[in-house]
């Protein structure tokens, strides 16, 4: 079951007790103070854990806890430290206060290791206290006291290219063509319910992640279908990929404007995001029906350049300066018979 928001409590350990004790053996008559120092408690630690890929396990156990450390003893015995622990999430893993929402890691890499509490110091035993006027000291310290935080684990997967497209427009099976990722793919809507990461391979050196989400439908930002709560997943990519079916009831340049309101409804941030669009299933249309539905629809956007039915956005003279409002290409393509599949490639590596 894919989780990707859970809530839990941690808590480091206590430290050990100092310990008050005097040394006694046959023939010494007044031994001095020998209690031993208590030990640490363990710490809680956070760790990218690379063969997780939910929080699912975090449903079950919500409290993880450190082991105390343990009391001094006579003869100036150290008490064992606690042993730490390690909760160990997928990448992508956000950690925030549970109360404030204030972000307190983001383990963002791996590999990647976070401490998350300090254990109590343990007391000091007796024998430390030994001086000039107290040659006998009956005071020890206490361990100092455990910490404790309700945390909340947040998922958000780490891709540079999202999907996003309504429900049976070709994502998952486009996602399957692109990269090694083998996603169910149906004739009905919402046959994807769980984000999917593929790697896509660019000549021989370069790849990236693209990932394939769950479709989202009008009104969605107000909670219908499965709403936005999957667009989380792509708040981190680069890029989008609007995904336009040409076989769908609903015409292109309609899907296109909805997916850009509920965009822009879910989060500005994301709607100002640099994307692409495909117009998918290009294959169920005839060839020359596909060239006047794509043509048609380019002029929606005037001084692109168009090359063999693809078109890329104008170059901007300072070409720091883009307009993300625009796509920067649009190409019709197919999943079934591969038609611009390595454009597509060789398009979102160039604009990464
Ligand atoms: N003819 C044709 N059919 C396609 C193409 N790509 C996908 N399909 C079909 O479209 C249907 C939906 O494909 P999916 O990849 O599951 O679509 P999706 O967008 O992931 O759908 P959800 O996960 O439900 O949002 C399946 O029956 C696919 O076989 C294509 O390029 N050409
Ligand atoms: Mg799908």
């Amino acid at each position: 079951m894919f989780v990707d928001s859970v809530d839990i409590f941690i808590a480091s350990g206590k430290g050990g007790a100092g310990a008050v004790s005097f040394r006694r053996e046959k023939f010494v008559l007044q031994g001095g103070p020998d209690g031993g120092d208590g030990g640490d408690g363990g710490d809680v630690y956070v760790e990218v854990d690379n063969n997780a890929d939910t929080l699912s396990k975090f449903r079950g156990v919500r409290h993880y806890k450190a082991k105390n450390g343990q009391p001094g003893a006579s003869k100036r015995c150290h008490g064992k430290r606690g042993a730490d622990i390690s909760i160990k999430v997928p990448l992508g893993t956000q950690i925030l206060d549970f109360d404030t929402q204030e972000l307190i890691c983001d383990m963002n890499t791996y590999p990647k290791r976070t401490l998350l509490l300090k254990g109590g110091k343990g007391g000091l035993g007796n024998a430390h206290f030994k001086n000039a006027t107290n040659q006998a000291p009956t005071y020890a310290q206490s361990g100092k006291s455990a910490q404790e935080r309700h945390i909340q684990l947040e998922l958000k997967l780490i891709a540079d290219v999202g999907l996003v497209g309504y429900p049976n427009v070709g994502k998952s099976t486009l996602i399957s063509v692109l990269s090694n990722a083998k996603p169910r793919v149906a004739d009905y809507e919402f046959t994807t319910l769980v984000p999917n990461l593929g790697v896509v391979n660019v000549g021989d050196y370069r790849s990236f992640v693209v990932a394939d989400i769950p479709g989202i439908i009008e009104g969605a930002s107000e909670g219908k279908g499965l709403g936005l709560a999957f667009l989380k997943h792509i708040e981190r990519t680069a890029m989008l990929l609007l995904v336009l079916d040409v076989a769908r009831e609903q015409d292109i340049a309609s899907q296109f404007e909805h997916l850009r309101q509920e965009l822009y409804n879910f989060s500005s941030h994301l709607a100002a995001r640099p994307f692409g669009i495909v117009l998918s299933k290009s294959d169920t249309q005839g060839a020359d029906s596909m060239h006047e539905v794509f043509a048609h629809f380019v002029e929606l956007f005037p001084h692109f350049h168009i090359e063999n039915d693809v078109a890329i956005a104008p170059k901007i003279q300072d070409n720091t300066l883009r307009d993300n409002a625009l796509p920067r290409f649009i190409l019709p393509i197919s999943s079934a018979t591969n038609y611009h599949i390595a454009e597509l490639k060789t398009l979102l590596a160039k604009n990464l």
